[in-house]
């Protein structure tokens, strides 16, 4: 296939229609219940993390236009494993995205909190092929203490490099100036890593988030994504199921 994209150099985002199609290429690669059940990779690796119900399924969905990659539901707790996802052209995986289970979903009995909570500190903290997270918040919720402990947990990474970025989700559901202090106030509290509003359902934050997410998986300027052969099918025919 033929790259039809002007190249670009040193830090400018690739082509917004070829990160489409890049996160189009997802497919399931496998899912853990257990940290040692996750396969060792050499590939680069971002998670998706945050509370249950923020939206992390349903913004992998979005982001790779399929409808059902990752299972979203109005229930919190759908999420209960490790799900991982493979992108790039087949034989040529060139990134992974995980999908984890969210955490501080109220019903969920404490010592399975608690469980929960060490694995995913320990997935943080030990998965070496991670080199990015992506933490979605409600942002009518805002950072809550759970989201705190877990920036605390990435820090020493994160200052070691590893790649940050929070989604206020459901942008849908806030006015523009809503919007706009909700994001403000995410800056504040992100330490100074990245922050954008995303709406599954009106598609704010799409391209630059899967700009975004190419170029922290291809740190080498010169490397594009192919533009697609044919349009990615476009995001949920049928919006999300609103909450
Ligand atoms: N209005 C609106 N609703 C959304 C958006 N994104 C997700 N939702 C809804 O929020 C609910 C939870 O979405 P999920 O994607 O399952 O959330 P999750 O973070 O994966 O939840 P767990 O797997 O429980 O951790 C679903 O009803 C979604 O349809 C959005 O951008 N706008
Ligand atoms: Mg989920």
């Amino acid at each position: 296939m033929s790259n039809t994209n002007t190249p670009v150099s040193g830090d400018a985002l690739p082509d917004a229609k070829a990160a489409l199609g890049w996160m189009h290429t997802a497919r399931f690669l496998t899912t853990a219940a257990q940290l040692h059940h996750l396969p060792p990779l050499q590939l680069p690796e971002i998670a998706f993390v945050g509370r249950s119900n923020a939206g992390k399924s349903t913004c992998i969905n979005t982001l790779t236009q399929q409808r059902q990659l990752a299972f979203a539901s109005k229930k919190p707790g759908r999420t209960q494993h490790i799900n991982l996802f493979a992108l790039g052209r087949q034989n040529l995986q060139d990134a992974v995205l995980a999908d984890l289970p969210g955490y501080g979903y109220a019903a969920v009995p404490k010592d399975d909190k608690i469980r929960w909570q060490r694995v995913m500190a320990n997935y943080l903290v030990s998965r070496e092929n991670l080199i990015g997270v992506v933490m979605l918040c409600d942002p009518r919720l805002g950072l809550t203490e759970l989201d705190e402990t877990l920036l605390e947990v990435i820090r020493p990474r994160v200052e070691q490099g590893l790649k940050f970025l929070v989604l206020l989700t459901k942008a849908d559901k806030l006015t523009r100036s809503e919007g706009a202090k909700a994001l403000s106030i995410a800056r504040l509290n992100a330490g100074g890593g990245e922050v954008k509003l995303f709406s599954a359902l009106k598609r704010n934050g799409l391209e630059e988030t899967a700009q975004l997410l190419w170029q922290w998986t291809h740190p080498n300027p010169a490397v594009e994504p192919e533009a697609p052969t044919a349009a990615p099918t476009e995001a949920p025919a049928e919006p999300p199921a609103v909450d």
